[in-house]
């Protein structure tokens, strides 16, 4: 009997490893996620689904018209990234991801932003202070996907409608709060001044969710100061809340104070429903594809939080010492400095895994 036929759990997952570097650091995730697994009997039991791009250029369309029912029916998905220069990124994104996320009611997106020892960053003094997670509203908002095109030329006229509902923004802020630590509290990220309706109400929902949970600090803040105290006292932030447009902006500043976009990981959740989607943050990044040098660490954390998401969390945990582990001896990808290939950088992680 094989290792994976001896195992004491087993969790159906559907990769989708999609665009450009996707493929290469999802292969590299699955390799490391599988030997954390098997040191704890537990299997992957994976299937794999090639959409994307090269769907669409095969049949006109970046996944088949099933799929939707197809990815529910998995325990979690693991993904790669979306786009390419062949399709239009509007079209990559609206035919293969935001469905997904919808579909599935993915309404949370978790972003943790902790700096590593052994990454260089920006910043020259206590880069460990950088600890923070943004979550993201996942399926409204300013990515409502509401609005039109009419006529062309210079009288072409272009609206785009934010679409912000009480029970979606209640239900994000009372995420962030149920995860928040007590010490630290909850940054809620607005925009009231400008955005006199949508975040207006945000501010309201903020302050009635905020009234539940007395011993959690609430502050809020405007999206342009969080983003400017981000990067000039970052240890000042934990747990950040925002719409979907903000916190997909905030989250890669994040990333830049980690040193590198290559290092972020993500979990999209549905809490209620049992449903996660985990992707690395960065795109499909086609400057580099087929070079062996995209950084594997996102997509392996990401990975990490998918086996959180499934009760693994030994194995979670045993991913991210390792990792660290590896960073810390100042080993990686060009992106943070190294000169390590993605598989290498894969290979030194699985070597440290207990
Ligand atoms: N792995 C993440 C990815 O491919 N991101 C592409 C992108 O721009 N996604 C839009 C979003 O995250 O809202």
């Amino acid at each position: 009997m094989g290792p994976a036929a001896m195992a004491s759990r087993r969790h159906r997952i559907c990769m989708i490893p999609g665009d450009g570097i996707g493929p290469e650091v999802v292969a590299q995730g699955v390799r490391t996620l599988e030997k954390a697994c098997a040191a704890h009997a537990v299997a992957l039991d994976i299937e794999e689904y090639e959409w994307g791009a090269k769907y669409y250029d095969r049949y006109g369309q970046m996944m088949p018209a099933d799929a939707l029912s197809v990815v529910e029916s998995f325990d979690a998905i693991y993904f790669g990234a979306v786009g390419s220069l062949e399709v239009a990124d509007h079209v990559a994104v609206w035919g293969l991801l935001m469905p997904i996320r919808k579909h599935l009611d993915l309404f949370v997106n978790v972003r943790p932003i902790r700096c590593f020892a052994g990454v260089k960053t920006m910043r020259t003094a206590s880069p460990q202070d950088v600890d923070m997670v943004i979550i993201r509203e996942n399926t409204e908002g300013e990515y409502a996907n509401v609005g039109g095109r009419m006529y062309q030329g210079e009288n072409e006229i272009a609206v785009q409608t934010s679409v912000f509902t009480r029970r979606g923004t209640a239900r994000i802020i009372d995420y962030a709060f149920r995860h928040a630590a007590p010490e630290r509290g909850v940054q809620s990220i607005t925009k009231s001044n400008a955005l006199a309706f949508s975040m207006t109400m945000w501010d309201e929902v903020t302050r009635d969710v905020s009234a539940r949970y007395p011993d959690i600090p609430c502050e809020r803040l405007h999206v342009d100061a969080a983003a400017y105290r981000m990067v000039i006292a970052p240890h000042t932030f934990h747990t950040m809340v925002a719409s979907n447009l903000f916190g997909d902006i905030l989250s890669d500043l994040g990333a830049g104070l980690l040193g590198s976009l290559g290092l972020a990981a993500s979990a999209n959740l549905n809490p209620d429903q049992s449903r996660g989607l985990f992707e690395p943050v960065h795109g499909s990044a086609p400057d580099i594809v087929g070079r062996g040098t995209a950084n594997p660490v996102g997509a392996i954390l990401s990975g990490a939080m998918m086996l959180e998401f499934l009760g693994e969390d030994e194995i979670a945990n045993d991913l991210r010492g390792a990792v660290g582990q590896v960073l810390g001896r100042g080993l990686g990808t060009p992106d943070i400095g190294g000169a390590c290939s993605t598989s290498e950088l894969a290979d030194e992680i699985i070597q440290a895994l207990r």
